[in-house]
């Protein structure tokens, strides 16, 4: 049986507009580039008027509160004409389709999925966060060398990792699950992080549902660290003593990523 995916909350999605241009501006300064123009260099695709169907699900833990709202404002912020049906589940899939819908966004606990009709590519929301926040912290202007420290190597984590190693980054990983962090030193070749020896890095990715997961002592003035995890990997102590540029986001730049990988 799959394992569920850590739930947001309806807290973690407020003024998700807000969070959304907070997370484009710190994309562009520490990259160069806002998140579209991340999707554009990523995957090679612009949307064209693809209509988006967004269809609430009701099974397991059922609605989240805000989830389908979220979605709806996420992509009319990245430019997609959207809809959230009204009826859940598959009369909701039912009305998405038979109102013109091209691609299909729905998620329950253990899968958010992005369906294009069209073309029938589909894409699944953990690869996709994974693949773009590292592309994000791969591309960090002011990066003092090609190490990346990378924490959590989970469903988000490992293609985020698989990522860096092709893009040419000495990846340096950490997971305290034995099987995870043993599978990403045999098939990736990534570099066991000692903690007992102690390395300053500049980029940083971290996938993880836990707090605090960024040891003081990996910090360098001005890093980045892009992080999908909830709740954020560092304490704003941490982030204003070293000024660390923290790209963090609960749902958009993931979802933006499963779009484009589906044009
Ligand atoms: P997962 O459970 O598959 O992987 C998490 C990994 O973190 C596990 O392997 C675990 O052993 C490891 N971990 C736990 N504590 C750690 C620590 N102190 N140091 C290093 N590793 C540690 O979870 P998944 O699906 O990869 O999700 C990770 C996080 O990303 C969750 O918080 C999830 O809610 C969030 N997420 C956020 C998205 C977004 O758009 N912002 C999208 C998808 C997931
Ligand atoms: C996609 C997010 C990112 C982190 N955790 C994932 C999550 O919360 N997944 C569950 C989504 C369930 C949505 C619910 C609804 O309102 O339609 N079925
Ligand atoms: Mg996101």
């Amino acid at each position: 049986m799959a394992i569920k995916m850590a739930l947001l909350t309806p807290n973690d999605l407020i003024n998700i507009n807000k969070q959304l241009q907070e997370a484009d501006s710190t994309v562009q300064r520490v990259t160069g580039l806002d998140i579209k123009g991340i999707c554009k260099a990523l995957y090679g695709t612009s949307p064209s008027s693809e209509k988006v169907g967004i269809v609430p699900v009701t099974s397991g833990n059922g609605i989240i509160g805000n989830f389908s709202a979220s979605l709806h404002a996420i992509t009319q912020y990245f430019g997609f004409e959207s809809f959230v049906t009204d009826m859940p589940d598959v009369s909701g899939y039912y009305e998405a389709v038979r109102n013109g819908a091209e691609i299909i966004l729905m998620a329950d606990d253990y899968t958010f999925l992005a369906h294009n009709l069209k073309n029938g590519k589909m894409a699944n929301n953990q690869p996709c966060t994974g693949i773009i926040y590292a592309e994000i912290a791969s591309r960090y202007l002011k990066a003092d060398s090609k190490d990346v420290f990378v924490v959590g190597l989970g469903k988000v984590g490992f293609p985020g990792a698989a990522h860096l190693v092709q893009k040419g980054f000495r990846v340096y990983g950490y997971d305290p699950d034995e099987n995870l962090f043993q599978r990403a030193v045999s098939n990736l070749g990534v570099i066991p992080f000692n903690p007992e020896k102690p390395k300053k890095f500049s980029i940083i990715f971290e996938a993880t549902p836990c707090a605090n997961t960024i040891p003081e002592s990996v910090l360098s003035e001005n890093c980045v660290l892009s992080t999908p995890g909830i709740p954020c990997a560092i304490s704003e102590e941490l982030r204003t003593k070293y000024d660390v540029q923290v790209v963090a986001e609960p749902l958009g730049i993931g979802t933006v990523s499963m779009l484009y990988s589906v044009l």
